[in-house]
């Protein structure tokens, strides 16, 4: 029953080539999304799994980055804020001929492909395996080298949408210091606010910031030279770079199949897990802090983002004690029986607001991560309870894009892909 209500919303979400989050928040193809629908679709549409990510690769910039947006061009102008045409990525030297935007987001892609071969291993797989590999090892190379602004190891992101986790309260205070009045949304059109409650979404203020950060970078023709003297937004994600870390480890897995040496990702594997724990890891809270690299300083707000490093197969383990002490305490609520998944946002803070987007709901891409990391580090009794917790979540509410974390009311989109294809992973 729950397995066919989510094997069609992603039937319903497919379009030609890849599968929108939603027909109508996100009616073009998103990036991380697509990585998450791949792992689901791989166990019952396995083709078009590898539709979804090849398809996305297709509109890989010359530099390797991976846009968080490929714009479908068949969809009227206003489709979505904001469109190609604000993004205008044509001023890049590097961009592609799609209609494309011009930012990242969570690079969780090679772990897509990798769980996708190890689905269904055929020989179709493994061609599309070939044809990517050499992308994905180029939209790593882009991370690790134009977005190592701070020089010590880690990627930055220079937008809060690149994070994924786009109003989540870790990025309040250097959101605070973007210079932008709300006013200036009333030359826009939002598209989100007119399919989902303003309150559950973020402000008018917040979206005249993610403008003027779009603007500044677009100012610069998206080039990443002297980000660091001229980019009003750069933090250090520790889900971001915890997503590049397993990149490493399953290019690691994938470079043997298509004759590659599987040395060098190990080593960045274990570069980037040391970077982690040395500039995110705060021992005084004992969990991991996204970094501002505009001050220099550890970010206080306990998000879950900061849970995230724990799918690092080689995290230390005095920092898996810590982080599985985070998530199992008042703040998370992790437990080996447990009502509700992990909400995005400490639920002790007292911004901690139940029905806004990433500053407090429970989210299935998020839960999903944390189970895979309770998991690699032989915490099957707390991924149990935790994945029965998110299999409650939508049959009580069907595929919704993100839930209440008390009542488990949907919230959000009715027909969310990444919901329907983690549920169905975990169905498995
Ligand atoms: C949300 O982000 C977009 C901007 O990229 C938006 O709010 O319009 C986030 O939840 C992001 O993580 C997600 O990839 C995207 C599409 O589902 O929606």
């Amino acid at each position: 029953m729950l397995r066919r209500l989510a094997v069609a919303t992603l039937d319903a979400n497919w379009e030609h080539d890849h599968t929108v989050p939603s027909r109508t928040l996100y009616p073009h193809q998103w990036s991380w999304d697509s990585a998450f629908v791949a792992v689901g679709l791989a166990h019952v549409r396995p083709e078009r799994a590898w539709r979804e990510l090849e398809s996305l690769f297709r509109a890989q910039w010359a530099d390797g980055r991976v846009p968080h947006i490929v714009f479908n061009p068949r969809l009227p102008v206003g489709a979505y804020f904001p469109g190609p045409e604000f993004w205008a990525s044509e001023r890049a030297a590097d961009a592609p001929a799609a209609l494309t935007s011009a930012i990242v987001q969570p690079p969780v892609h090679a772990l897509a492909a990798w769980l996708a071969y190890l689905r269904v291993p055929s020989d179709a797989a493994h061609a599309a395996l070939r044809r990517l590999y050499p992308r994905l090892v180029a939209q790593q190379r882009y991370l690790a080298t134009r977005r190592d602004v701070g020089g010590g190891g880690l990627a930055c992101v220079v937008h809060p949408w690149e994070s994924g986790l786009d109003n989540s309260p870790a990025w309040d205070k250097p959101m605070a210091v973007v210079p932008a009045d709300a006013a200036v949304m009333r030359a826009y059109r939002r598209h989100d606010t007119a399919h989902a409650p303003a309150a559950h979404r973020p402000t008018d203020l917040d979206y005249a910031r993610y403008v003027a950060i779009v603007a500044s970078y677009r100012d610069a023709a998206y080039r990443d030279d002297d980000l660091a003297g001229r980019h009003p937004f750069l933090v250090e994600c520790p889900l971001f770079n915890a997503a590049a870390g397993v990149a490493e480890h399953a290019l690691a897995r994938i470079a043997p199949l298509v004759g590659a040496d599987p040395g060098p990702h190990r080593e960045r594997a274990a570069r980037i897990t040391d970077a982690l724990v040395r500039r995110l890891y705060d021992p005084a809270t004992r969990t991991f802090q996204p970094r501002d690299l505009r001050t220099g300083r550890l970010l206080p707000a306990r998000t879950v983002l900061g849970l995230a490093p724990l799918i690092l197969p080689d995290l230390p383990a005095p920092q898996v004690e810590a982080v599985v002490a985070e998530a199992r305490s008042a703040r998370f609520g992790l437990a080996a029986r447990m009502d509700r998944p992990l909400p995005s946002h400490d639920r002790t803070a007292p911004d901690f607001e139940p029905l806004r987007y990433w500053r407090g709901p429970s989210w299935m891409n998020i839960n999903w991560l944390v189970r895979r990391g309770l998991l690699t580090h032989g915490r099957a009794d707390l991924a149990a309870g935790l994945a029965r917790s998110m299999v409650g979540l939508v049959a009580g509410a069907g595929c919704h894009e993100y839930f209440h974390p008390d009542t488990g009311a949907g919230l959000g989109s009715p027909a969310f892909g990444w919901t329907a294809a983690l549920l169905l992973d975990l169905l498995a």
